[in-house]
């Protein structure tokens, strides 16, 4: 498995309750570098884009209110097979079907207050890491 590099979001609901250190420690812990990392606030826009597959979903509105509701960390991570590894450390959707020892098991609040997004393709990651981050901002 070859080092790859995975976009990841901290989302509004892990800094409210100010885990994004607990979640950190989860993801070094498996493996994964935190190679960039910033605090911001999404515009409704960037979100719309950074989810606009799910536009016809009926959650569609209540994701992008949510994902604009307060700050988030946006990250890319690196490591061995990082953007499966990463879908596997976040664990499922629904935090109520997560594996035990996951971040979503341990931390999320719902199924859609799940604390993480990860990418779910080398493609994907590609876009939503350029979204977000310049190639200078990435220290490997
Ligand atoms: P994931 O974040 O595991 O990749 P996804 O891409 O299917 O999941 O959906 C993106 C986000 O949308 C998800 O993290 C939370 C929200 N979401 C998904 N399904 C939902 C549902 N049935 N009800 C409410 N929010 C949902
Ligand atoms: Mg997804």
């Amino acid at each position: 498995m070859a080092i790859e590099r995975t976009f990841s979001i901290l989302k509004p609901d892990a800094t409210e309750r100010n885990i994004t250190g607990a979640i950190n420690a989860l993801i070094e812990k498996a493996g994964l570098r935190i190679v960039a990392q910033k605090r911001i606030r999404m515009t409704r826009d960037q979100a719309e884009t950074f989810y606009a597959v799910h536009k016809e979903r009926p959650f569609f509105g209540e994701l992008v209110d949510f994902m604009i509701s307060g700050p988030v960390v946006v990250q890319v991570l690196e490591g061995e097979g990082a953007i499966a590894k990463y879908r596997d450390v976040m664990g499922a959707t629904d935090p109520s079907k997560a594996a035990d020892g996951t971040i979503r098991k341990l931390h999320a609040k719902s199924i859609g207050e799940n604390s993480v997004h990860g990418s779910d393709a080398a493609e994907t990651a590609k876009i939503e890491i350029a979204q977000f981050f310049s190639g200078n901002e990435i220290v490997g």
